[in-house]
């Protein structure tokens, strides 16, 4: 391997396994727009069983399964509540604005969680002059929290104050499968406090596409006409629908290895000068790397870390991700953080 790129930019990088492509080789198929595609059936049932709810619609990522749930629950002027890290405000494009004419009031609080306390001061009061407060997004992991894992009770509190002033709740579970292995909790008991879930086949399960959004299921055949109304309704997609079903199967179990790499990698980095990471705050595959200004900017170290073979991404001016999936190994990752100890040597 010794030439090989080794890319930590993201869990999306890696590449359909050989037994992940016969599936998708084998995957029975027919035309999902017009319902029939088998595969996505088999797959959309199979979601909406693991996540207890009565239908789940099958879309091409992430973005659109939260902007289709965002749109389905939404009118113009309504305001959206999330945290100010979450991947909605940060990486969507301003879809929320684009696509559903909605604000979002962000709710602040600590690796992208925020209280119940915080929540209800923010919920609007119902008023002819401001926009009416009408959907909760908790993200869980957290993406630019470090993977952070938000504790049931907190959920459950949160949940209770959103439903006493009459809102409706989703949640962007792109890595609940990471969040249920850390925590030991089904991802049913997740997702029962929700209205909407999202979740990803393409980040730490590592098929290539593919993400889903579940519910009750009025709301999720709104979803399926929004998805279609979006440009997201694809044909024969029983081939992405199969290495769905193949990852959900086989691979939600190897995630703790993700977890543990993750770890390594937190107390390897925290051990060279010049760059600061807390190993205790790694609960799932991501970590945070703060970089001291004496070793240069994130994007001038990550840019010689590059040209040393190893992949990351900045995050922000002083800071870079590194995330740990099914394709990161053990020993690439030893060879990795020798060279983020070169790189940060070199200036
Ligand atoms: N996150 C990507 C980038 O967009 C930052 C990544 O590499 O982590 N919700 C969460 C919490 C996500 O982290 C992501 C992807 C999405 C939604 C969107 O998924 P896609 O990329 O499939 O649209």
């Amino acid at each position: 391997m010794s030439n090989e790129v080794i890319d930590l930019r993201s869990d999306t990088v890696t590449k359909p396994t050989p037994e992940m492509r016969r599936a998708m080789a084998e995957a029975e198929v027919g035309d999902d727009v017009l319902g029939d595609d088998p595969t996505v059936i088999r797959l959309q049932e199979r979601v909406a069983e693991l996540l207890g709810k009565e239908a789940a619609c099958f879309v091409p990522s992430g973005t659109m399964a939260n902007q289709s749930a965002i749109r389905a629950q939404t009118e113009p002027g309504d305001e959206i509540l999330a945290h100010p890290d979450s991947h909605i405000i940060h990486y969507e494009t301003g879809a929320p604005a684009a696509l559903s004419g909605c604000m979002i009031r962000p709710v602040p609080g600590e690796r992208g969680q925020y209280s119940a306390a915080d929540l209800e001061r923010l919920i609007r009061a119902e008023s002819v002059h401001s926009p009416r407060s009408r959907l909760v997004i908790v993200e869980n992991t957290h993406n630019r929290g470090g993977g952070s894992v938000w504790p049931m009770d907190q959920i459950v509190e949160v949940v209770g104050v959103a439903r006493k002033a009459g809102l409706r709740l989703h949640l962007d579970g792109a890595r609940l499968w990471n969040a249920c292995a850390a925590s030991g909790h089904q991802p049913r008991e997740y997702a029962k406090h929700f209205d909407t879930v999202s979740t990803c086949f393409s980040k730490g399960l590592g098929a290539p596409a593919g993400s889903s959004v579940a519910g009750d299921r009025a709301t999720i055949t709104k979803v399926h006409r929004i998805r279609k109304m979006f440009g997201g309704a694809m044909r024969q997609a029983g081939v992405l629908a199969a290495a769905a079903l193949y990852a959900l199967e086989n691979h939600r179990a190897r995630l703790p290895e993700d977890h543990a790499n993750a770890k390594f990698m937190a107390e390897g980095l925290a051990q060279i000068k010049g760059l600061s990471v807390n190993p205790a705050h790694v609960e799932t595959n991501i970590v945070y790397v703060g970089v001291d200004p004496s070793i240069g900017t994130a994007a001038d170290y990550c840019a010689r870390v590059r040209a040393a073979g190893v992949l990351v991404l900045p995050t922000a001016p002083q800071h870079f991700r590194v995330v740990l999936h099914l394709q990161s190994p053990r020993a690439a990752l030893e060879k990795a953080l020798g060279v983020f100890a070169d790189c940060a040597r070199r200036e």
